[in-house]
């Protein structure tokens, strides 16, 4: 799999803190600074040859958007689907969350895009509206047939926290072994994800019965003293201590944690729909 440069996806980040300071300070859903940021986004896949569509859908009467975007090269199925929340909270920012997983899927798409490997499946990518609010733009994509022929959902919420700790989704077996392979290479020890089943857009693919992992840096939590042994930064400090808050901004990245992930994320991808041919691709 292709290393994804973390410059580029540092990239990304800083046109999303420009976007949410150009736009009341937030990329909340239903707002410009969410349009601001979907907008962006499509431009680079359009530009990148994906087929993208606006998926509309109505919470607290307000419109909410996701992005969808879908490889038109390899075969039409089965898919493979990669996605992350686009919105932030209303408090701030959201670099870390959810920039971090936009930015990185963004930039493993567009490397899809300049490579154009053969592919063993459909690819198709997600960035969700309204998740802060209770995972609705998921939801609502979900509700309306879109996990129909999807075998694996991979999701990316929060993955460059600025106190990191590398923790895998643990709701399928072989989805959880690719990602812990994957840190093994780095020698970077790896923890099962616990508290997150409900808590981020895999919960509405995992109850349609599609397979679903990824991995995912921590918030709120306090790193452990343990942890802090195995995975360096601070013991007794949360993983993000900017979450949710004003201060999720470009300085609230740790960007070995952004590199690493967004590597991890090609990787996973690569392993599940790319033919791998005798040298490799
Ligand atoms: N609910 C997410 C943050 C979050 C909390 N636990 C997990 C576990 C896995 C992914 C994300 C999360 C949010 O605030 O967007
Ligand atoms: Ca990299
Ligand atoms: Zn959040
Ligand atoms: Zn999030
Ligand atoms: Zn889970």
């Amino acid at each position: 799999a292709p290393d994804i440069p973390v410059a580029n996806v540092s990239a990304h980040l800083n046109q999303l803190q420009s976007i949410a300071s150009g736009n009341g300070g937030n990329r909340a859903s239903a707002t410009s600074g969410y349009t601001a940021s979907l907008n962006y986004i499509k431009g680079k896949l359009d530009a990148a040859g994906y087929t993208t569509t606006v998926q509309n859908f109505t919470y607290n009467g307000q419109t909410h958007a996701n992005l969808i975007a879908n490889w038109p090269a390899g075969p039409t199925g089965p898919t493979v689907m990669l996605g992350s929340h686009l919105d932030s909270v209303s408090a701030g920012p959201g670099i870390n969350d959810n920039g971090s997983g936009s930015a990185a899927l963004l930039e493993v798409a567009l490397t899809l895009a300049d490579r154009n490997p053969t592919l063993t499946k459909h690819v198709r990518f997600g960035w969700w509206g309204a998740e802060e609010l209770g995972m609705r733009g998921s939801t609502h994509y979900v509700q309306n047939g879109g996990a129909a022929g999807v075998e694996a959902y991979l999701n990316f919420d929060m993955i460059a926290s600025p106190n990191p700790g590398y923790f895998v989704y643990d709701d399928d077996t072989a989805l959880e072994k690719i990602f812990k392979d994957y840190y093994a290479t780095l020698s970077v020890p790896t923890e099962i994800e616990t508290e997150g089943d409900g808590r981020s857009d895999h919960a509405p693919f995992k109850n349609a019965g599609v397979k679903v992992g990824g991995v995912f840096t921590g918030a709120s939590s306090v790193k452990s003293s343990a942890q802090a042994t195995k995975w360096g930064g601070a013991a007794g400090q949360a993983f993000d201590r900017c979450y949710h808050s004003a201060c999720d901004t470009t300085s609230n990245i740790n960007s070995t944690a952004l590199d690493r992930n967004s590597d991890a994320i090609a990787n996973a991808l690569w392993k599940l729909a790319v033919r791998s041919g005798p040298v490799g691709d």
